[in-house]
C-alpha cells in the first residue's frame, strides 16, 4: 500500500475511533431571546423573558422597518439564550462563533463579558471554556447598529442590526488549530506556483496546547483530488509545551498535472490537515479545506489572464439582502443567488460592499466564480483613530477568514472614497482629509500585500477623476475598479466609452475593471420612448445593451460587474419604489428582469430564446383610430441564435437577424390575451420560448366612447404606470387634440435639470410614481367625450422644499426647491376647488386625490380648468371613468 493511501485510509479510521476527541461543531441558532433597546443588567439573569422575544438566527431587527422607512431602527439589541451543561467540558475547549453581527457586539456568559467584535461583516470567534458551569448557563450578545468609528460610515445600503447571520458552537481538544486568529479557521493554504505541470501548495498555521501536559504531535497534510485519491502528503512533528501555540508551515510535495480550476471547470481537491498525537496517533483535530489550483494576472492593455489565457470577467455585484429579511438570509438564500450568478453565465463576482457569508466564497468555489471581496470603507473615511483601527481589523479579518476560497482573485479596500469627503467635509478641511485618505489607501494596500501576497489588491472610484488623481489616490491598488454612470446620473451613455479610452491612453499600465455600471427599473413603469432617469424597464433595457458592447469591445478592460445583480435595500433612497435601489437586473424575490435574459444571452454559449415581455406582460396602447383591430407596439426577442422567428396568435411576424443579442418586431397587439413564440435554431435543433401578453385598447379618440370607457393618464411623464394591485394602466400623457384627450399648456415638472420628476417618497399612496411626475403651469385638461355622466379623479402631490441629501445621488443639487402652489380648479366651468394649497392642507409629497361625478351635455365634452393664484398650477394624474 503506498504511504499516501494508508494515511488516508488512518484518516477515515482515526475519524471513526476517537471521534470524540475532535472537534465538534454544531450550529447556535435557536432557542434565543431578543430585546430591542438597551437594557441594564440584560447579560445577568433577571427573569425578565416576557419583555423578550423568541427568535432563531440569522435574525435582523430591520427586516421590516428598512424597507418602510429611512429612520429605521438604529441602535442597541439584545439577544439571550440559556445552555445546559450536563458537566463542565473535560478538557475540551468550548467556543462561539458569530458569522456576523451588525455593527459592533459584546459577548458575555453568565454575567461575564467574553469579548467584544468591531465590524459588521466579519466572523468572531471567542473561548467560552472559563465562564462555563455544569448545569444552566446564560449567553447574552449586545449588538448595536447606530453609527460608530466602524466602517461604514454612510453608504447607498442599510445597516441592517442584528445576529444576522450563523453562530455554531465549536468544541475542541485541549491541542487544537488556533482558534483566536481574527476568526479564521486558523489553517492558510497557499498555492503559490501553479501551471499545467505542477501546482506547489503550502499550508500554513499554527496549534494550541491548552492541555496540562507537554505534547508531541504530528501535524499532517493531506491534498486528495475531485476524485477522491490522495495525490500529496506531508507531515511534520512537533513538540508544544503546555499551555504554548507552534506555528508550523507544511510544503506539500507538488502535485503533479494539476486538474486547474477554472468557471468553465471549477475542480476543486480537498485539502485534510490533521494534528495527531505523535505518540498514540490519536487524531486531536482536522480541518479540511478546499483548493482550486488556477494562477491569473491582469495587465493594462491586454486584460485579464486566467490559467494563461486572456479571459473577460463577465460579472456582477452583490449586496447581501432580501425584501422581508433584510441581511438576515438563510445559507439556502445566499446559494440561491449564487446559483443565479451561474445560470446568468457571469464569470464573476463582485462581492459589494463588504464581506459576506462564507457560503457565498463556497459556493464561488464549487460553481466557479472569480470574486473580488471588498471591505465597507466607502463614501469617505473618518479621522479618528479607531476608524483606521476597525478598518484595518476588518480587512485582516476578511483577508483570513477567506484566504482559503480558491475563487477569491482580489481584496478591495475603498469604494468611492472622495464621494463623500468632496460633499461632506468643508472644503477648508479637504487638504487634512485628502492625505488621511491617501495615507490609508496605501497603508491598506500594504496591509493586504502582507497577509497575502499572492493576490491583487483594488479600489473602486467614480467618475470625478480629478478627485482621485490629483491627490495620488489613483496608482494605489493593483486594479482600478470604476463605477461608471453616464446615461444614468447625467451624460450620455456613448460617453462611457471615451472616458475609458481617455483613461487608457493616459495611465496604459494601468489595470481597470469596470466595478459598477447601472440604471434604475421599475417593473411598474413603461415607456415606448425611453428617457435617462425614467425607471422604465425599457430605459434600462437600453442602457445595458449599449453599455455591455463597450465593456466588451474593449480588450484593455478586464471585465465588470454590472450594478446590481438584485434590487436591494437602501433606506436612504426615495425614487421609483422607496428605500429600495432598483439598479437590479433581478428582482427582490429573485425573480429575473428580462434584461437578465440579455446578458445570458451575450454571457453564454447555450441558446438562449427569451421573449422579453415578463415585465410588460400587462400592457394597454393607444388605438389610434375606432376602428382598429390592433395596437402597434414593439416586442424584443433576447437570443444569442443567429435568427428568431417570431409568432403571435399562431401567426408567423417573419424572422429577424439578431443583433447584439436582440430583435425588435412591431407587433400589432389584439385585444386581450395575446399568445406569443419565438423560436430560433443551432444545428438543426429548435429552440423556443413562449410566453402571453395581455393588451388592454384605450382610445384617442374619445367623441364615442362607451360605459367601458375608463383611462387613465400619467401626467407629466412619459410612461405608462401599471398598478400593481389591480393591473389597471395610466397611459402616458399627450397633448390635446381635438376629437381626443389631452393637456393645454404648461410642462413637465422637475426639481433638478436633466432629470424627470421628483425623486422623493410620496406619502399615502402605493402608486409612489404616478405622484413623482407631474405637469406644472398647465391651463387645462381636455377629453372630447360624448354626454353622460362620467367620474373624473384628479391626482396631485406638492413637491414643496428641496428634497433630503442622498449621498449616492451624483445629480444631487442642493438647491433645488420649489414654491408651493395655489390654485383654482374648475371642471366645465364649475369650480370644484379654490385656492387648494396642498402644502398647508397635506404637507408636502403628499398623495391628494379628488373623484367628482359629472354630468357631460351638450357635446361640451370634459374641461378640467387650472387657474394659478400662487406658484405653478399642478397635475399628477386624471382619469376619467365613464359611469352612464
Ligand atoms: C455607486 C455606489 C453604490 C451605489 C450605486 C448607485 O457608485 O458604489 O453603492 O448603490 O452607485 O446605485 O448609485
Amino acid at each position: 500500500m503506498s504511504p499516501a493511501k494508508f494515511f488516508f485510509l488512518f484518516l477515515l479510521s482515526g475519524a471513526v475511533l476517537v471521534a470524540r476527541a475532535q472537534r465538534a461543531v454544531e450550529s447556535f441558532n435557536d432557542g434565543w431571546y431578543f430585546y430591542r433597546g438597551d437594557m441594564a443588567g440584560a447579560p445577568g439573569k433577571n427573569g425578565d423573558e416576557a419583555q423578550w422575544k423568541p427568535v432563531h438566527l440569522p435574525h435582523s431587527w430591520n427586516s421590516e422597518d428598512a424597507y418602510q422607512t429611512k429612520n429605521y431602527y438604529r441602535g442597541v439589541g439584545w439577544y439571550r439564550k440559556r445552555i445546559f451543561i450536563p458537566e463542565t467540558p473535560d478538557g475540551k475547549r468550548v467556543y462561539l462563533k458569530f458569522d456576523g453581527a451588525l455593527l459592533s457586539a459584546a459577548v458575555y456568559v453568565n454575567g461575564k463579558p467574553v469579548t467584544k467584535h468591531e465590524g459588521g461583516y466579519t466572523a468572531f470567534q471567542a473561548e467560552i471554556t472559563p465562564y462555563l458551569h455544569a448545569g444552566e448557563n446564560l449567553v447574552a450578545v449586545k449588538v448595536d447598529n447606530s453609527p460608530q468609528q466602524i466602517a461604514p460610515l454612510s453608504g447607498d445600503f442599510t445597516l441592517f442590526g442584528g445576529i444576522y447571520r450563523d453562530a455554531w458552537k465549536i468544541t475542541t481538544a485541549a491541542v487544537h488549530f488556533d482558534m483566536n486568529n481574527s476568526g479564521s479557521k486558523g489553517v492558510f493554504i497557499q498555492t503559490p506556483v501553479v501551471s499545467e505541470k505542477r501546482a506547489v501548495t503550502i499550508v500554513t498555521g499554527a496549534v494550541q496546547n491548552d492541555g496540562t501536559k507537554n505534547k508531541k504531535v504530528k501535524i499532517s497534510n493531506a491534498v486528495i483530488s475531485p476524485s477522491g485519491t490522495v495525490v500529496s502528503v506531508k507531515s511534520e512533528t512537533v513538540s508544544i509545551p503546555s499551555k504554548q501555540m507552534v506555528r508550523f508551515s507544511i510544503k506539500n510535495p507538488p502535485v503533479t498535472d494539476p486538474l486547474l480550476w477554472s468557471p468553465e471547470t471549477p475542480r476543486l481537491y480537498t485539502c485534510k490537515t490533521t494534528i495527531a498525537d505523535a505518540v498514540t496517533g490519536e487524531l486531536l483535530d482536522a480541518l479540511t479545506n478546499r483548493i482550486g489550483y488556477r494562477w491569473y494576472r491582469f495587465d493594462g492593455g491586454e486584460g485579464f489572464f486566467l490559467n494563461g489565457r486572456p479571459y473577460k470577467l463577465l460579472g456582477v455585484s452583490r449586496h447581501q439582502d432580501q425584501a422581508g429579511f433584510g441581511n438576515a438570509l438563510s445559507a439556502e438564500q445566499h446559494r440561491r443567488d449564487v446559483q443565479l450568478i451561474k445560470d446568468l453565465g457571469a464569470n464573476f463576482l463582485r462581492i459589494s460592499h463588504y464581506p459576506q457569508s462564507d457560503v457565498v466564497l463556497e459556493e464561488c468555489d464549487r460553481l466557479g466564480i472569480l470574486a473580488w471581496e471588498e471591505i465597507p470603507v466607502v463614501d469617505m473615511i473618518s479621522l479618528a483613530p479607531e476608524f483606521a483601527k476597525t478598518t484595518e481589523t476588518q480587512l485582516r479579518e476578511m483577508i483570513r477568514q477567506h484566504y482559503n476560497h480558491p475563487a477569491v482573485i482580489v481584496w478591495g479596500y475603498m469604494n468611492e472614497i472622495m464621494l463623500g469627503t468632496l460633499r461632506k467635509i468643508p472644503p477648508e478641511q479637504y487638504r487634512r482629509y485628502f492625505d488621511a485618505t491617501v495615507k490609508m489607501a496605501r497603508h491598506l494596500n500594504a496591509v493586504v500585500k502582507e497577509e497575502d501576497p499572492h493576490r491583487f489588491t483594488a479600489t473602486a472610484q467614480h467618475e470625478n477623476l480629478p478627485a482621485y488623481d490629483s491627490i495620488g489616490l489613483s496608482p494605489v491598488p493593483d486594479v482600478l475598479g470604476w463605477n461608471l454612470y453616464q446615461g444614468w446620473y447625467g451624460g450620455d451613455v456613448k460617453a462611457f466609452g471615451t472616458f475609458m479610452d481617455d483613461q487608457h491612453r493616459l495611465h496604459p499600465g494601468r489595470a481597470h475593471i469596470i466595478s459598477e455600471y447601472g440604471a434604475g427599473a421599475d417593473r411598474r413603469i413603461h415607456s415606448l420612448r425611453p428617457q435617462c432617469f425614467d425607471f422604465s424597464i425599457e430605459y434600462a433595457e437600453s442602457y445595458h445593451e449599449a453599455m455591455w458592447p463597450m465593456i466588451r469591445d474593449r480588450k484593455y478592460i478586464a471585465g465588470s460587474s454590472l450594478w446590481n445583480l438584485i434590487d436591494f435595500g437602501s433606506a436612504n433612497r426615495e425614487e421609483t419604489m422607496p428605500h429600495v435601489n432598483n439598479k437590479g437586473i433581478v428582482y427582490a424575490d429573485r425573480s429575473p428582469k428580462d434584461m437578465f435574459y440579455y446578458y445570458k444571452a451575450s454571457f453564454n454559449k447555450e441558446p438562449v430564446v427569451h421573449i422579453a415581455s415578463r415585465d410588460w406582460d400587462n400592457r394597454a396602447g393607444l388605438q389610434l383610430k375606432p376602428e382598429d383591430s390592433t395596437v402597434i407596439q414593439p416586442l424584443k426577442v433576447y437570443s444569442n441564435l443567429d435568427r428568431i422567428e417570431l409568432f403571435a396568435n399562431g401567426r408567423s411576424l417573419g424572422v429577424k437577424e439578431v443583433h447584439n443579442c436582440m430583435a425588435i418586431w412591431d407587433l400589432p397587439f389584439t385585444r386581450g390575451v395575446n399568445e406569443l413564440e419565438a423560436r430560433g435554431q443551432k444545428n438543426g435543433i429548435v429552440f423556443k420560448d413562449r410566453s402571453q401578453v395581455r393588451f388592454a385598447f384605450q382610445p384617442n379618440h374619445v367623441s364615442h366612447v362607451d360605459n367601458a370607457f375608463d383611462l387613465g393618464v400619467n401626467v407629466g411623464s412619459n410612461c405608462f404606470f401599471t398598478e400593481q394591485a389591480s393591473g389597471f394602466t395610466w397611459l402616458p400623457d399627450q397633448e390635446y387634440r381635438p376629437g381626443s384627450w389631452g393637456y393645454i399648456g404648461g410642462q413637465e415638472f422637475t426639481n433638478t435639470p436633466g432629470r424627470i420628476g421628483i425623486q422623493t417618497e410620496i406619502k399615502g399612496t402605493h402608486n409612489i410614481p404616478l405622484y413623482q411626475t407631474m405637469r406644472a403651469g398647465l391651463k387645462a385638461y381636455r377629453f372630447d367625450v360624448p354626454d353622460g355622466q362620467y367620474e373624473v379623479t384628479l391626482g396631485f402631490a406638492e413637491p414643496g422644499a428641496k428634497p433630503e441629501f442622498i449621498i449616492n445621488d451624483i445629480g444631487y443639487d442642493p438647491n433645488r426647491t420649489k414654491d408651493n402652489s395655489v390654485f383654482n380648479i374648475s371642471i366645465n366651468g364649475v369650480e370644484k376647488l379654490n385656492h387648494f394649497n396642498l402644502l398647508e392642507s397635506y404637507g408636502a409629497a403628499t398623495a391628494v386625490d379628488r373623484k367628482y361625478m359629472v354630468d357631460v351635455k351638450n357635446n361640451e365634452g370634459i374641461t378640467v380648468d387650472f387657474q394659478p393664484v400662487k406658484g405653478a398650477t399642478l397635475l399628477s394624474v386624471i382619469k376619467v371613468k365613464r359611469k352612464s
